[in-house]
């Protein structure tokens, strides 16, 4: 394990509006060592940078691939490979601030469903499913969304939107 970490690497995460992010990712056909490779990279990139999640997409890597870690102790990994949401209850929504590593800096509380079902592939080829709630069910959707070419800001109002990218680009000196 010691020596898998040295090799890891950081990798460059797109920052909106870099076209890339709105890739709709294709399923990964079998996990292979590129994949797990890709996997371990991504968890230690989620890690540096301090997120809860990261999705292949905005890695540039165009396959269905998730990293999840929300514990405190930032020691609970998980891995969800062509990953199939279902939503158990549309009328069930819960509203979390969120934020996205392509969006630094900036944060707008989203609702969404509350539970949400997923079947999915493990690190191990696996296939595998469970019921999520709270913060991970709100991860979960976030993070199928990059996959899907979505972001967190295509919820809101026009209004809101539109500030949101006009600070993007001040901050970033981009001319849209
Ligand atoms: O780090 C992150 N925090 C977060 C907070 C609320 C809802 C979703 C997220 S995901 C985000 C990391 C990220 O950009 N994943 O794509
Ligand atoms: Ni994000």
């Amino acid at each position: 394990m010691q020596s898998k970490f040295i090799k890891m690497k950081l990798l460059k995460i797109l920052e909106f509006p870099d076209p890339r992010l709105r890739t709709k990712a294709k399923p990964v056909e079998k996990v292979t060592d590129v994949h797990k490779e890709l996997i371990d990279d991504m968890i230690h990139t989620m890690y540096e940078s301090k997120g809860i999640g990261l999705a292949a997409t905005q890695v540039d890597f165009h396959e269905r691939i998730l990293v999840i870690d929300i514990s405190e102790e930032r020691d609970d990994p998980q891995v969800f490979i062509n990953p199939e949401v279902e939503i158990l209850n549309k009328d069930e929504k819960s509203g979390y601030e969120e934020g996205c590593l392509s969006l630094p800096g900036h944060f707008a509380e989203i609702e969404r469903p509350a539970t949400c079902h997923l079947d999915y592939v493990d690190y191990n080829g696996k296939k595998k499913a469970f019921k999520a709630e709270g913060l991970l069910a709100t991860c979960i959707q976030h993070e199928v969304d990059h996959l899907n070419g979505v972001l967190f800001i295509d919820y809101l109002s026009k209004l809101k939107k539109d500030m949101i990218i006009k600070n993007v680009c001040v901050q970033r000196n981009i001319f849209l």
